[in-house]
């Protein structure tokens, strides 16, 4: 590599500031590789853009080097393309990249390819020849460098990542498909078990193979209309991609582009399809979607004889009576490998009672594959007829149907103890390990009955509260979907008592706490919930389902008695009302954060209104529940909330503080409510973000002005929207940024819910992709502005609570007048509260 040619740095100087902390001196800045150089050790190409960089690369507990292609600005390493993933390196400074013979290389140093692109080219390739790593992180081998004819290019050859632009489908003419496949655990790119590829190019589907066999999940077929596959929702509200579907004679493909954040997709080691995207706020990949949804979902996830279960961190575990065959590859998160018996079985056919193999009950299960069906007619035949075969392993007999199963079992899955519809089998154990634990429990009768009868009492006191104890823990580990059922009195130990009080809403109050592992969670204790323990567990398992970046995580629940709490993940920075209203010990958010919050909420909303199944209207969207993690990444709270509390719901609203001030007037007209209702509050909100403040208070100069009501005339006017800005900011606002947000805000609070955006088109507004109109100023705040010195807002309602039913009670306006009592005024105060 010629490292003193000048002129790159020209190109780089960008690029390079972004990156000093990553690569210092030895950037090499070129984005090619040409026939008279080679790349080795520690050098690398960037592309001409510096969107990506190619070099040798050592996963972290590796002793091997690869090839490999990652982000050249992200600090944390993603490998989107790995050139040798099945003939690693032992020495990478010993090792050469280059283009020789026509054909793209790496040598060892004598000079032996270790990998080769392989064409079958007639003459040993022209000196022209050159290998470009381009900007979309496609690397190129052409015949020359300005040449349009490309030779081999590793986008063909795609390791795990799907890039943006790349193609990935069928080749008819000669009958290949592409596949994305997974490495095969976190730190070995080698390749892994699980595949993505097109199924048929008739109707565009995609399938995930487990060891290109067996197929475990499909996309469903392409609906060129609507854009999506029709087993994905998700991409409903993903705007963020743009697939694009062709099917001609020669091949037929997907790609895809994005258009704001990077984003990538992955097929993961454990067999899912994950989309992967950078946060601007805080330069870290972040997971976004999984599909299959369930882990155990995937195909033999986990090996023979072990079961794979949602609640376990690990996932998958071993058999009673089994343990891991390779404790390495399961610390790697690879359970391919499964779980070997700890003691042989006696199929002896002379074997005495006592050496024969015994069955033990694994219960609630799903069962292993592939089972085998008797003809016998009882339970003890079916066993029978197990024992006798050497390779059975494992019988069931229910509903009067015997099974047995003969090999390695696969595909168990233990369902959480809320779950009914389990089975059962009886799994075949060595007759030592069944009478190895009779023995110690015998031994330990003995030893009970040879001491005085004072240590004995004692002894069994002990017993129990270990057993106690022991339930007790146990009890923290069932679970309900994904989530995981607390007992009460656990979390009264986490959060000492509901000593640190987070915070209170309408539907309780919040206090932190501090799991046994360290880690922090918040913990809501709901009031006034209406349903029943069974219903109460279906509904937050439905909301433990829902996940997304912006969205608060479910971790768990407790429903014990009467007693109904909520467990999510702590957030360290608090609710955004803290950082945008009370200053005093916060630090005011400069306008980039509040705009990326901005977006976020929009996301989560969009997520929560478009994608799911049950659309799901949150109904309290105020400042309060928005939570910020550690790195501001907004996070809506209390989701699906209203639907659990139930009938109760309008009661709760009104006794809410600080919640009118977001309410659309559909919830007093008496309208049903729909999504709108939350766009309308969301719109409320960021006249705030704009503000700084609360739109209910007196702005400064003690002017009575309602601020909404004076950003939508100023856009009429089409004034200068600086003026309205918080003067806490700094004047690094982006003023095309501050009229998008002004404009979406009028949009979102107009009087008809048609005229309202959706939340997932707000997001595009935000996000710069969608231009909107100046707005027509909402009738409501017309009214106002008519009237503006003679009204003043509060919050509170300060008088008439005479019938408090939020849909039809039209008596608590929270807005008050002076000097006038006029009938349209107080029209107004109705609509606006
Ligand atoms: C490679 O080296 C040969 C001789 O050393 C020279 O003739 C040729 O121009 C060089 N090619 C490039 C692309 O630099
Ligand atoms: C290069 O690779 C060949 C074939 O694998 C091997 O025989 C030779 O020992 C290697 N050379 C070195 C120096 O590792
Ligand atoms: C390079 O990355 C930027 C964003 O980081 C993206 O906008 C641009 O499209 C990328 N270039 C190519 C050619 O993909
Ligand atoms: C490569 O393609 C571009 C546009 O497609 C064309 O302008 C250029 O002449 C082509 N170059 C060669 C060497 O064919
Ligand atoms: C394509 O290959 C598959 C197996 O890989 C084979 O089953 C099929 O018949 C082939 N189709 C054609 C048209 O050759
Ligand atoms: C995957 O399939 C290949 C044959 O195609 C077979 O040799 C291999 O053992 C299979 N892998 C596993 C883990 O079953
Ligand atoms: C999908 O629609 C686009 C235009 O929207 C069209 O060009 C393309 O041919 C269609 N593809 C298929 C497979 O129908
Ligand atoms: C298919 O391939 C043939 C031969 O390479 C080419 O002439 C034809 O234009 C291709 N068709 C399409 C739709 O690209
Ligand atoms: C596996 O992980 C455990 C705990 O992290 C560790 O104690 C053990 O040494 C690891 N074993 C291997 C073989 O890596
Ligand atoms: C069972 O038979 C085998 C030979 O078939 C013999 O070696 C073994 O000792 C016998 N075991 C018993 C318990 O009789
Ligand atoms: C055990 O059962 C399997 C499947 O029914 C059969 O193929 C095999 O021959 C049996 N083995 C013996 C020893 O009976
Ligand atoms: C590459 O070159 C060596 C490394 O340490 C020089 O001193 C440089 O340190 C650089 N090597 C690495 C491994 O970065």
């Amino acid at each position: 590599m010629d490292s003193k040619n000048s002129s790159p740095w020209s190109f780089m100087l960008p690029i390079f500031l972004v990156c000093l902390s990553l690569c210092t001196h030895l950037c090499l800045g070129t984005d090619k590789l040409d026939a008279n150089q080679s790349l080795s050790g520690n050098q690398t190409l960037t592309s001409l853009g510096g969107n990506f960089t190619l070099g040798f690369f050592t996963p972290e507990k590796s002793s091997y080097s690869y090839i490999g292609i990652w982000y050249n600005k992200v600090s944390e390493r993603h490998f989107v393309w790995v050139a040798n993933r099945d003939n690693p390196v032992t020495d990478s400074y010993s090792t050469e990249l280059k283009v020789s013979g026509g054909n793209l290389v790496i040598v060892n140093d004598s000079q032996v390819p270790v990998w080769s692109t392989n064409l079958r080219t007639s003459s040993s390739g022209s000196s022209s020849m050159v290998a470009v790593l381009e900007d979309n992180g496609n690397f190129v081998l052409k015949d020359a460098p300005n040449s349009n004819v490309t030779l081999w290019q590793s986008f063909d050859h795609p390791t795990n990542t799907w890039l943006p632009s790349a193609k990935l489908g069928i080749d008819k003419r000669k009958n290949t498909s592409q596949l994305l496949t997974s490495w095969k655990n976190a730190e070995d790119p080698s390749t892994g078990l699980f595949s993505l590829g097109l199924h048929s190019s008739s109707d565009g589907e995609y399938y995930l193979w487990w060891n290109r066999s067996k197929h475990y999940w499909t996309s469903g077929a392409w609906d060129n209309r609507s854009k999506i596959f029709s087993l994905v929702p998700e991409m409903r509200s993903n705007y963020i991609y743009d697939f694009k579907y062709v099917d001609n004679e020669n091949e037929s493909y997907f790609t895809y582009s994005i258009k704001i954040t990077l984003s990538t997709l992955v097929i993961d080691h454990s067999g899912q399809l994950n989309q992967d995207s950078l946060l601007p706020s805080s330069h870290a990949w972040s997971l976004i979607c999984s599909l299959p949804r369930q882990r155990c979902e995937v195909y033999r996830l986990c090996g023979p004889f072990s079961v794979c279960s949602e609640d376990n961190d690990n996932f998958c575990s071993c058999l009673p009576g089994f343990s891991i065959s390779s404790v390495r590859d399961w610390n790697l998160t690879d359970w391919s490998g499964g779980c070997k018996r700890d003691s042989d079985l006696n199929c002896a056919a002379n074997a005495s009672n006592a050496e024969r193999d015994r069955f033990l009950l694994s219960s609630n299960m799903i069962l292993p594959e592939d089972p085998q069906s008797l003809d016998v007619r009882s339970d003890m035949e079916c066993r029978a007829a197990c024992l006798s075969n050497c390779s059975c392993t494992a019988y069931a007999f229910e509903d009067n149907a015997c099974s047995i199963w003969i090999g390695d079992l696969f595909n168990a899955q233990q369902l959480s103890q809320s779950d009914t519809d389990g089975k059962s089998f009886y799994l075949r154990r060595a007759a030592s390990d069944i009478q190895d634990t009779s023995k110690k429990s015998y031994v330990i009768a003995i030893v009970a009955g040879s001491v005085s009868s004072t240590v004995a009492i004692l002894a069994i006191v002990f017993f129990g509260i270990w057993r106690w104890r022991r339930r007790a823990s146990v009890t923290t580990k069932t679970v309900e979907g994904s989530l995981i059922a607390f007992a009460y009195r656990d979390l009264q130990v986490a959060t000492k008592n509901f000593s640190e009080k987070l915070g209170g809403g309408g539907f309780g109050s919040v206090f932190k706490g501090t799991l046994p592992d360290s880690s922090h969670i918040a913990v809501k204790k709901l009031e006034s919930v209406s349903q029943g323990e069974k219903q109460f567990r279906t509904e937050v398992s439905t909301i433990g389902n829902i996940q997304h970046v912006n969205l608060v995580r479910l971790r768990g629940l407790c429903s014990e008695g009467d007693k109904r709490l909520l467990v999510y993940d702590f957030m360290p920075n608090g609710s955004l009302d803290y950082h945008l209203f009370h200053r005093k010990d916060s630090k005011t958010l400069d306008w980039k954060t509040r705009y990326q919050i901005a977006l976020g909420m929009a996301r989560g909303l969009a997520y929560l209104h478009e994608k799911c199944r049950d659309c799901i209207i949150h109904c309290d969207i105020k400042p309060e529940n928005i939570l910020l993690d550690a790195e501001f990444c907004p996070k809506v709270a209390d989701f699906g909330l209203a639907k659990l509390v139930g009938r109760d719901f309008s009661r709760v609203l009104t006794t809410m503080r600080g919640t009118r001030g977001y309410l659309a007037p559909e919830w007093i007209s008496g309208v049903a409510i729909t999504a709108k209702a939350d766009v309308y509050s969301y719109g409320m909100m960021l006249f705030e973000f704009v503000s700084g403040r609360r739109n209910s208070e007196l702005s400064e100069d003690g002017a009575n002005k309602f601020f909404p009501a004076w950003v939508a005339s100023k856009i009429a006017e089409g004034g200068d929207l600086l003026d309205l800005l918080d003067r806490d900011l700094e004047t690094n606002t982006d003023t095309e940024e501050l009229t998008r947000i002004c404009r979406a805000a009028c949009w979102c609070v107009q009087d008809e819910e048609t005229h309202r955006p959706s939340m997932g088109q707000v997001v595009q507004i935000l996000e710069g992709l969608l231009d909107v109109n100046v707005p027509r100023i909402p009738r409501a705040l017309q009214l106002l502005l008519d009237n503006q010195e003679h009204v003043v807002f509060f919050t509170e309602s300060s008088s008439s609570n005479q019938s408090a039913q939020t849909k039809s009670n039209t008596s608590t306006a929270s807005l008050q007048k002076q000097n006038s009592s006029s009938s349209t005024k107080s029209r107004v105060l109705r609509m606006i509260r």
